[in-house]
C-alpha cells in the first residue's frame, strides 16, 4: 500500500508483538519522561513527547534541535534492539538510526502540518511506526500549500520518509479514540527513527 510516494506496510508489527513493544516504551518513559514540548511561539503541543538514542529532539523558545539529554538532564536510554531490527529490516540503509522519537497521543491530540529538517542529513529515511489508536495521516509536497492526501495509520503499520517525501509537509489531523485496545487508557503512539547527526 502506498501513499504518494510513501509506502506503507499495514501491521508490520503483528498484534503479538504491539504489546510487549509497548511495555519496552514504558521503560523509556520511565527514565525519560514524556513532556509537552513548547514551540518557538511559547505553545505547547498537544502531543507528548520522549526519545531514545545518542539525541534526542527538543522543542522550546531557543527553537528547535537534537539534544543530548532529557530536558532533566538524564542522558536519553538506548534505542531498543526491537526497534533497531525494524530499521534494519525496512530502512533499506546500513547505517543505524541515532535518535527514536516516541510521540504519544491523548485521543484529543494532533499535529498540525510541518515539515521534519532538523536533521543534519534529511536525505537519511525516516522510519515510522504507529501504536494503538487509529490517527488520521496527511501528507502533501515540499511547498505547505501543495495539495494533500490522507490516509488512517493503525496499530502496527510501518512506513518509510525517503527520496521526495523526506521533505513533505505531513501531520496528524485527529486520533480515532477507542479504535484499539493495546494502550488501557487509549490514545497513540508514534514512534519515529532517524538518522539525526551529520
Ligand atoms: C513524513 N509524526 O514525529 S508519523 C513526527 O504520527 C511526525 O506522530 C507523525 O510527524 C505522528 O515528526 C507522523 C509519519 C511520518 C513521520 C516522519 C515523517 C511522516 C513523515 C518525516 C518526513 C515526512
Ligand atoms: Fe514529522
Amino acid at each position: 500500500m502506498e501513499i504518494g510516494q510513501v509506502p506503507i506496510w499495514k501491521q508490520l508489527v503483528l498484534p503479538e508483538d504491539q504489546a510487549p513493544l509497548v511495555e519496552i516504551l514504558r521503560g523509556i518513559v520511565a527514565v525519560a519522561p514524556l513532556f509537552h514540548p513548547e514551540t518557538r511561539w511559547g505553545k505547547k503541543m498537544s502531543v507528548r513527547m520522549t526519545s531514545a538514542g545518542a539525541v534526542g529532539w527538543m522543542s522550546d523558545r531557543r527553537g528547535y534541535r537534537y539534544a543530548p539529554h532529557h530536558p532533566s538532564g538524564v542522558p536519553w536510554p538506548a534505542i531498543p534492539a526491537e526497534l533497531l531490527g525494524l530499521w534494519a529490516t525496512v530502512s533499506g540503509v546500513d547505517r543505524a538510526p541515532d535518535t527514536c522519537l516516541i510521540n504519544w497521543y491523548a485521543p484529543e491530540a494532533k499535529m498540525g502540518l510541518h515539515q521534519d529538517r532538523d536533521e543534519a542529513d534529511v536525505t537519511w529515511p525516516v522510519v515510522s511506526l504507529s501504536l494503538g489508536d487509529d490517527a488520521l495521516f496527511r501528507i502533501g509536497g515540499t511547498e505547505r500549500s501543495d495539495k494533500t492526501q490522507s490516509i488512517w495509520l493503525s496499530s502496527g503499520d510501518v512506513c518509510v520518509l525517503r527520496g521526495a517525501s523526506r521533505l513533505a509537509y505531513h501531520g496528524i489531523d485527529r486520533v480515532r479514540a477507542g479504535s484499539s485496545s493495546l494502550l488501557p487508557k487509549g490514545g497513540r503512539i508514534n514512534v519515529t527513527m532517524r538518522v539525526a547527526l551529520g
